[in-house]
């Protein structure tokens, strides 16, 4: 595999106009801010703020307690919490109290969780609305905190993202999903390890049976508990060796549906493993996969805020004493462990988005480091496509930076007919291919899913040349690892826009390079006259407006030398099929 660097040809002229890239997030050379709105929720037509949910939520605890309390005034209400006082009597007990392993794990589950819900509103940040159908088009969005798409101009995905504050997203700014999903991503993975151990060691020990009820009287139990915690007057507590019905309901619910539910639904919002699962692509496809992660998400937010209220308000010292030293007694052994990881969160919680804005390029390193293996293992799942023209979207949310030269004027100017494809670099055959060349080539139609790393899907049918009909023309040699895009167009903070994958994608049967959309030529917005289809990765590889195509041993000396120019410039990983 060693390279002689002596039959090294040079680079495509293009090269030259690639762009060095800045190893931190400068915010003179960053997509200016925009603020985005208070989210929305679609009722019918209408647009509610959820900020009603502040006052609609407050008179509802009021007229809670008042019911409650009322409640409790009636006998059959009485005899019923007598009768089931909030803790199924069949319920096992745990005689292991609360050993160094659930307090290690609960404090690392608190710090990872911290990370992963402000990573993860950072990258919904990136496409502030939620559908439930897979092709996004305006309007059908039942959530959002952005303003409806306008109509009278070219809008893209990018033009839609908002800002966020550097303490809520990380690491806030706008358009920083490339960060935030290598934190995201890379934490999932320590909460998922974390999350295994814990499966493994609570049913290893007796630990399990604090959160599996076993008897179907958790059900009256609970409605006990929640009359009793309503009316503000608290069920007995025996929370040492075993939880109440409400509580036991709400913790199996968090750790074996809504974390699972989550790994899930994130998972499902790639393109290598929708694609690659017939009805990932259909049932769940990525929208419906994307809102039920954030209603998951929203779960965990409601779950943390109860379970944080209730540790102050059902006995602060007790609590602390169980989850943070292990011990049943009238101390206060466990003030002090709780109040020290408060403010390891609350550390790590303020230097988060200034250390990622300021050593970008190490967090996508670490990133890479902790997750790329996972990413590149996926991008061995050939992509399959099963979709029929009435899948084809209404709307295709155009992305990108448009090309802006003269050049590309005189280009469009004659209906491509000066246009030239320059395909080289590691090959046995240097070529050149003008459109009609590449017209009179074999042809491939396929109807398949566009993954933008923002968040967005659309369904459209390409038609062009298969990859590998060109490959069997060039003739890549033994060292060719990679195949290098270039685009007639720049980036958006200046130099060429380009992108590098592997040669395993160049021969999957489902990459082209496509001269049609739908049936039409390719418009200029969507990437004409030619822009690459890899369904296995998500849209940014998908180099749009292709001027030529290099084959080359490494990527190293290419631009900042990570792979392509999202890579580069806003610290993508350059291989993304998740
Ligand atoms: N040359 C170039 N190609 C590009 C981009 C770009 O900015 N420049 N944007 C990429 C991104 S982020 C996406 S999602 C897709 C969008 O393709 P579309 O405009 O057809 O939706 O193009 C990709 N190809
Ligand atoms: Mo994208």
């Amino acid at each position: 595999m060693e390279n002689p660097s002596n039959v090294t040809p040079p680079h495509d002229p293009i090269a030259a106009s690639l762009a060095p890239a800045d190893d931190r997030i400068l915010l003179s050379h960053w997509l200016p801010p925009s603020e985005g709105i208070v989210p929305r929720l679609r009722v019918g037509r209408r647009w509610v703020s959820v900020l009603w949910a502040l006052p609609l939520g407050f008179t509802a605890l009021v007229l809670t307690i008042a019911v409650a309390q009322s409640l409790r005034e009636y006998p059959e209400v009485r005899a019923f919490i007598t009768r089931y006082p909030g803790i199924a009597q069949a319920a096992p007990s745990v005689d292991s109290g609360f050993p160094w392993w659930l307090r290690l794990q609960h404090f690392l589950n608190m710090l990872f969780m911290m990370f992963i819900i402000r990573a993860g509103i950072q990258i919904l940040a990136d496409h502030p609305r939620l559908y439930w159908k897979r092709d996004c088009t305006p309007g059908t969005d039942w959530f959002r905190f952005q303003r409806p798409v306008p109509k009278d101009r070219i809008w893209t995905a990018k033009d839609d993202s908002v800002t966020l504050p550097t303490w809520l997203g990380i690491p806030g700014l706008r358009h920083t999903i490339g960060l935030a999903r290598w934190w995201h991503l890379s934490v999932n993975l320590l909460w998922t390890i974390n999350g295994m151990a814990f499966y493994a060691l609570l049913f290893s020990t007796d630990q399990w049976r604090r959160l599996v009820p076993l008897t179907w009287d958790v059900l009256p139990n609970a409605l006990s508990t929640a009359i009793q915690y309503a009316s503000l007057n608290f069920p007995v507590d025996e929370s040492w060796t075993r939880y109440n019905s409400l509580q036991q309901l709400s913790y199996f619910i968090t750790v074996f549906v809504a974390a699972p539910t989550s790994i899930a639904t994130g998972l499902l919002q790639s393109p290598a493993i929708s694609n690659r699962l017939g009805w990932g692509g259909r049932v769940l496809n990525r929208q419906v996969a994307r809102s039920i992660h954030f209603l998951s998400f929203f779960w965990f937010v409601l779950f943390i805020l109860a379970h944080g209220v209730m540790v102050f308000v059902t006995g602060l010292r007790q609590n602390t004493n169980h989850m943070f030293a292990g011990v049943e007694s009238p101390s206060w052994a466990g003030f002090l462990p709780f109040a020290l990881a408060m403010v390891v969160v609350g550390l790590a919680w303020w230097r988060a988005s200034p250390f990622t804005i300021r050593h970008a390029r190490l967090v996508q390193e670490i990133g890479t480091f902790l997750i790329g293996w996972i990413k590149g293992l996926a991008e061995w799942w050939d992509p399959a496509s099963e979709l029929t023209e009435q899948d084809i979207s209404p709307h295709f949310w155009p992305n990108g930076t448009m090309p802006h030269s003269a050049e590309f004027d005189a280009l469009v100017a004659d209906g491509f007919a000066r246009y030239r494809l320059r395909v080289g670099g590691l090959v046995e055959q240097p070529r050149e291919f003008s459109l009609a060349d590449l017209k009179a080539m074999p042809k491939q139609e396929q109807i398949t899913t566009h993954f933008c790393i923002q968040g967005w899907s659309g369904v459209a049918k390409w038609g062009g040349v298969p990859m590998r009909h060109v490959l069997d023309l060039v003739r890549p040699t033994a060292d060719a690892r990679y195949a290098v895009f270039y685009s007639l167009a720049d980036g958006a903070d200046g130099g060429r826009y380009y992108d590098v994958h592997r040669m395993h994608n160049m021969r999957h049967e489902l990459t082209i390079l496509a001269y049609e959309m739908n049936g039409a030529p390719v418009s200029v917005l969507h990437g004409a006259p030619l822009r690459l289809r890899c369904e296995n990765e998500l849209g940014f590889k998908m180099v749009k407006w292709i001027t030529a195509i290099e084959f080359v041993h490494d990527f190293a000396d290419l631009g900042a030398g990570q792979g392509g120019y999202n890579e580069d410039h806003e610290f993508y990983g350059y291989r993304m099929p998740i």
